[in-house]
């Protein structure tokens, strides 16, 4: 029965034993507001059982268990968030991204962040994980457009990183489809985030 809840389990396990190992492990979720990241968060929290606290900022929710912290971030349009997460760039060690792959409208202001992500230094060998969410409306765009408008066909390294020898990728990066609201694709997506951190 490989469902989304195994998967699930399966990778809460492998977080907790790689935040117990390591110490401490930062990961990241950025995107741009609606994209569907608190909905996420909620998900997480529930799965490991965390207590929900409400949470002070509007765009930026927080969580840790044991060494493991996931932070979420609106990014575009202010700049404030920009600031706040760059703050927190210099001991990230994975990076999820969500496009609300529904809002074709905004396609090209979450390109504008992700490729400024994409080229920040800082964080050029941290694995990303770009997750295609909302695949639950009909009109929402497949993963094929998704690369293509995002410009991802070069960059990603495949699902089993098959690429990461092409002497022109240099860090993980992939892109998962996903309903985050009908419990769908992320954790493949995550479990993927964790074998390559
Ligand atoms: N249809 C659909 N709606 C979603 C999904 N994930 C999130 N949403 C909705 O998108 C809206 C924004 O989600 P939210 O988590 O607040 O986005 P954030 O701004 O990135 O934190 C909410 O109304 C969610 O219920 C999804 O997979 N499918
Ligand atoms: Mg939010």
């Amino acid at each position: 029965m490989p469902s989304w809840f195994s998967w699930w389990n399966w990778m809460k396990d492998i977080m907790i034993f790689l935040g117990l190992a390591r110490k401490t492990i930062k990961i990241v979720f950025l995107g741009l507001d609606n994209a569907g990241k608190t909905t996420l968060f909620r998900m997480l929290k529930d799965n490991m059982m965390i207590q929900h606290t409400p949470t002070l900022h509007p765009d930026r929710d927080e969580f840790c268990l044991g060494g493991l912290t996931f932070l979420a971030v609106d990014v575009g349009g202010h700049e404030q968030a920009r600031r706040l997460w760059r703050d927190y760039y210099w001991d990230i060690d994975g990076i999820v991204f969500i496009i609300d792959a529904s809002d074709k409208e905004r396609f090209r202001e979450a390109k504008k962040e992700l490729d400024g992500l994409l080229r920040e230094q800082m964080t050029d060998k941290c694995p990303v994980l770009i997750l295609g969410n909302k695949i639950d409306i009909p009109t929402a765009a497949s993963e094929q457009q998704i690369k293509e408008y995002f410009n991802l066909n070069a960059l990603v390294t495949g699902k089993n990183n098959e690429d990461l020898n092409d002497k022109n990728k240099t860090r993980s990066i992939d892109v998962f489809m996903c309903s985050i609201l009908k419990k769908q694709g992320y954790g493949a997506g995550l479990r993927w985030l964790a074998e390559h951190l």
